[in-house]
């Protein structure tokens, strides 16, 4: 299929952009954000809209590639504010990790990897879809937030880590059975974060992604994260599913605090 792409040997990350042109781009991600380079802002707040609803019809699924969570209900959250210019629509979210405790996550803060990272995945609202928003250099939104090792289980995020022993095998899908809000599996403080102009740092690697990084972890066992690497691709264990640091070239971070 000439869509496949993986992150060893031959359809690794380094082979990318023999098929897709756009992963040899210069506004590429994930970047390693260097702390002392960035620059200070206050942009207007966030407005998380719906996170705190309680969301049914909710599935988890395995696309070969990482763990896939989608809403089935009309009732999708959205995001706007920030450095964003207008709504933006929730479409999925989804997972990155590493083969132990020590990396995983795709971009790094000041070279330090976090074991897993969460994308969560929100398209411009006048585009419709994800299809259509990639065309456009303002057409996604990836919150991401990084995971941290913690002694302690995150109970929100038991029915996640439960269900994935269900999506082990690449193409499988199951529905969650209580509801689900988002707030519950994000970290507490939302007003620091960077945030840069990048890529999908998946084939096609379009760059046309504000990209908003949580400053604040979220702290899970790790027994939680260890779970994640279960999962199988047609190729096997997905023991690691992130994309290497890609040159930062002519871009400017921004951290926002207040
Ligand atoms: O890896 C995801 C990919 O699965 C898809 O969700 C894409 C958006 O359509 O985004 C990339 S990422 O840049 O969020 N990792
Ligand atoms: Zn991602």
């Amino acid at each position: 299929r000439g869509e496949d792409f993986g992150y060893d040997g031959v359809i690794g990350p380094r082979h990318w952009s023999e098929r897709y042109r756009e992963c040899a781009g210069k506004h590429q991600s994930p970047i390693n954000i260097n702390v002392l380079r960035v620059k200070q802002v206050t942009l207007p707040d966030i407005m998380f809209i719906g996170f705190d609803d309680s969301i049914d019809g909710v599935h988890v699924s395995n696309n070969g590639h990482t763990v896939l969570i989608e809403v089935e209900n009309e009732l999708h959250p959205r995001v706007r504010g920030g450095p964003l210019e207008a709504d933006y629509v929730f479409s999925q979210m989804h997972f990155h990790w590493g083969d132990n405790d020590t990396f995983g996550s795709e971009d790094k803060i000041n070279h330090r990897s976090f074991p897993m990272e969460l994308h969560m995945v929100f398209f411009k609202e006048e585009y419709k879809s994800v299809k259509e928003a990639i065309l456009h250099p303002d057409g996604l939104t990836v919150l991401a937030f990084f995971y941290e090792v913690d002694r302690h289980q995150h109970p929100a995020y038991d029915e996640i880590v439960g269900a994935l022993q269900n999506v082990t095998e690449p193409h499988t899908q199951v529905e969650m059975e209580h509801p689900f809000s988002f707030l519950n599996i994000l970290p507490y403080d939302l007003r620091r974060y960077f945030t840069y102009r990048g890529s999908l740092t998946t084939p096609p690697c379009s760059e046309v992604v504000i990209w908003l990084d949580f400053e604040q972890p979220i702290r899970l066992a790790h027994e939680q994260i260890k779970a994640f690497r279960e999962l199988k691709s047609t190729h096997g264990k997905i023991t690691h599913n992130f994309r290497p640091i890609q040159p930062i070239g002519d871009r400017v971070v921004f951290y926002n605090i207040d």
